[in-house]
């Protein structure tokens, strides 16, 4: 994979959360600007890449490169999972506004996540906000940042309301982040060893 020689900076970013919450469709949208209304389960992982410019808080603009892993919600890739969060600088764990208990279990997905990654940035998003039958409402999310470190988004994939926002948001934190947190790889986003023990 060649990196365009003006990329200053190269992250991971990880989406979680439930079986079809919509992170294929959050990616499709950000990455490809198209939307499929059939569900098609993710099969293990899939990866995108992005490059995008962020304006930093101080005017300038750099330079960012993405590569945005899929990873599949079915609890039957749980191990998978795991081992593709290794090395995340961002997450984005997507709830679906129709369907509480993915609500419910943005706790696991967070716990689950900053575990392996805890210098990361990490977005909780409520996706499907186009649809009339919604049952999680928007104050959810005032609930959501007080009780988590995380930046919270309302989303449609089918739509495309929110998403680029939500990703360049994201990019913009996770630089200012790496600038806090010190020197290291910026090209290829790889943050120092962190101890890490495997829960076997
Ligand atoms: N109305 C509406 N439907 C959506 C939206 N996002 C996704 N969907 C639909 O929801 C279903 C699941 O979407 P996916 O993106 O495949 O879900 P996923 O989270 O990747 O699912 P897994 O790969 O199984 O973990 C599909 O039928 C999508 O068309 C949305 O914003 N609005
Ligand atoms: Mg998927």
């Amino acid at each position: 994979m060649s990196v365009p020689h003006d990329v200053s900076h190269m992250f991971k970013l990880v989406a979680l959360g439930d079986g079809a919450v919509g992170k294929t469709s959050c990616i499709k949208r950000y990455t490809e600007d198209s939307f499929n209304e059939r569900y098609i389960a993710t099969i293990g992982t899939t990866f995108a890449l992005k490059t995008l410019d962020v304006v930093l808080p101080n005017g300038s603009t750099v330079k960012a490169r993405v590569v945005l892993w899929d990873l599949a919600g079915q609890p039957t890739y749980n191990e998978l999972r795991r081992r593709y969060m290794a090395g995340s600088s961002m997450a984005i764990i997507v709830y679906d506004v129709t369907r509480p208990q993915t609500f419910l279990d943005i706790g696991e997905w967070y716990t689950k996540f900053i575990t392996v990654c805890p210098n990361s940035v990490v977005a909780v998003v409520g996706n499907k906000i186009d649809r009339e039958d919604r049952l999680v409402p928007p104050e959810a999310a005032r609930m959501v940042t007080e009780w988590l470190d995380v930046l919270h988004y309302e989303t449609s994939a089918k739509t495309g309301v929110n998403v680029d926002s939500l990703f360049t948001d994201l990019v913009t934190r996770a630089i200012e982040k790496q600038r806090q947190l010190g020197p290291f790889d910026s090209v290829s986003g790889t943050q120092p060893p962190k101890p890490f023990k495997l829960g076997i």
